[in-house]
């Protein structure tokens, strides 16, 4: 994190950032919401003198928290005013096919000055989040992302229900997103694009305010386009209850430490036990640095005196029901190239290039040997099949792989079911689920240079 320092004196916003989305129009069944894509300005610290060209949703930063209730249907009503295509992806939802927001695979792209009307039933409830999948390297990272809650009829009780959604930005000394680095192949080869500057929802070092003795319900998202975000809590009273969205056996993170690979999700509940009028520290470990990226404010008040104890497990998902057979269909999944990988060659669009036309190209990630978007899927398999994509990760790079429309067991976490699982390098591990929703569906690297360059690929249910 260079520069910090530099930047301190442009921190706290506290006026922008994320803002409730209340529906636009509204019948008693159906909940609507207008989402405008646009170019414009962002002030990320109040005394920026410069504010920051951005690519946002609805002039946010990041978009607007969308709320939806969990099985009913809900609209979000598109707008693109950028001067590019543009289309949204709903990380973790398993909605229709058709609206999932894949340009060219799920949809045609949403040109400049045309919308798009996104029908929304997700059956399961929890923290997800929506972003743009059409050159996402680029306007992932100028700012088209935001948190999508998908509400409990019956959550547990807190006192607070908090978003926390951080970013990491490479801005320059004037503030400006530093846009010639777009399409670095030393960042498409190596992690990605990381920032230099963080933020969390929106904000530089935002302050939660608290009282001891409540209970919070805090969801962290790591909306980067690259950086695995390994943050370190200094409360006592965690408990982890979610995972990309879904309930999970509550445990308590060793050392306070949880680790988010881009476009993971986790819920927790904590029991504020610090004293009244005390600050507790949220911070970010690169290396062996710890940076503090935020704040627990206590007041001067407590809540209560003795710390709540109903049950803090979450409602059941559809998702997290799922039971998954012994037997699948096993589809192996080689992950290969990047800096220092030794990849020699690949297939790119039908035909066998070596890695100096695949650099030319930038094209410098494999899957199976295949570099890009194939024109054939990776598998095609009837309704309900259950498949087990059996990874090795055979280069020298972590990779958050994310697949579309379904949530699935990493075998190293059974009983954990997620959309989005890391992959540390040399690492071998399967993703294990069942193909239930019909349809043409991604599967690719969430670090989402890894994914422009090359690491991705897709699969058919009939
Ligand atoms: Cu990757």
């Amino acid at each position: 994190m260079p520069n910090r320092r530099q930047f301190i004196k442009a921190s706290v916003a506290g006026l922008l950032g994320a803002s409730l989305f209340r529906p636009t129009r509204g019948h008693a069944n159906l909940t609507s919401f207008e989402l405008s894509a646009s170019n414009g300005q962002f002030m990320f610290g109040d005394d920026q003198e410069n504010a920051t060209q951005v690519m946002f949703y609805n002039q946010s930063i990041p978009g607007p928290v969308i709320r939806i209730p969990q099985g009913r249907e809900s609209i979000v009503q598109l707008r693109n005013s950028l001067d590019e295509p543009t289309s949204v992806h709903w990380h973790g939802l398993r909605i229709d096919n058709a609206m999932d927001g894949v340009p060219d695979l799920t949809q045609p792209p949403v040109m400049p000055g045309q919308q798009f009307e996104y029908h929304l039933t997700p059956p399961d409830a929890g923290t997800y989040w929506y972003h743009s999948h059409m050159r996402s390297w680029a306007q992932l990272a100028l700012g088209l992302a935001g948190v999508l809650i998908v509400e409990e009829a019956n959550p547990p009780r807190v006192d607070q229900d908090l978003v926390f959604a951080i970013d990491d930005w490479r801005l320059d000394r004037e503030m400006q997103m530093d846009t010639e680095s777009f399409g670095s192949m030393h960042d498409w080869s190596h992690g990605g694009r990381l920032g230099n500057f963080i933020t969390i929802n929106g904000e530089t070092e935002p302050s939660f305010e608290v009282a001891s003795g409540e209970r919070v319900r805090l969801r962290l998202l790591n909306i980067a386009n690259a950086r695995i975000m390994n943050l370190l809590f200094n409360e006592s009273g965690i408990s982890v209850v979610a995972i990309d969205g879904q309930p999970v056996e509550a445990f308590t993170p060793e050392d306070g430490r949880i680790v988010l690979a881009p476009g993971q999700r986790a819920d927790l509940i904590i029991d504020m036990t610090a004293d009244p009028g005390t600050r507790s520290a949220i911070e970010l470990v690169i290396g062996e640095y710890a940076y503090e990226v935020a704040g627990f404010d206590y007041s001067q008040q407590a809540r209560r005196a003795q710390l709540l104890d109903t049950p803090i497990r979450l409602p059941d998902n559809p998702a997290n029901k799922i039971v998954l057979p012994t037997e699948f269909k096993r589809v192996p999944l080689l992950m290969q190239g990047g800096a220092m990988g030794g990849m020699r060659g690949a297939i790119f669009e039908g035909r066998e290039l070596d890695i100096r036309e695949l650099v030319q190209r930038q094209k410098v990630w494999a899957l199976n040997g295949i570099v890009g978007m194939p024109a054939e899927p990776l598998f095609s398999v009837r309704r309900g099949t259950a498949v087990s994509l059996d990874v090795h990760n055979d280069n020298n790079w972590p990779h958050a792989m994310h697949i579309h429309g379904h949530h699935f067991i990493h075998d190293r976490n059974p009983g954990w079911w997620r959309d989005t699982t890391l992959f540390q390098r040399g690492e071998r591990g399967a993703m294990q689920f069942v193909a239930d929703n019909p349809g043409k569906w991604l599967i690719h690297c969430h670090m989402v240079e890894h994914m422009a360059g090359g690491m991705l690929t897709w699969f058919e249910v009939t």
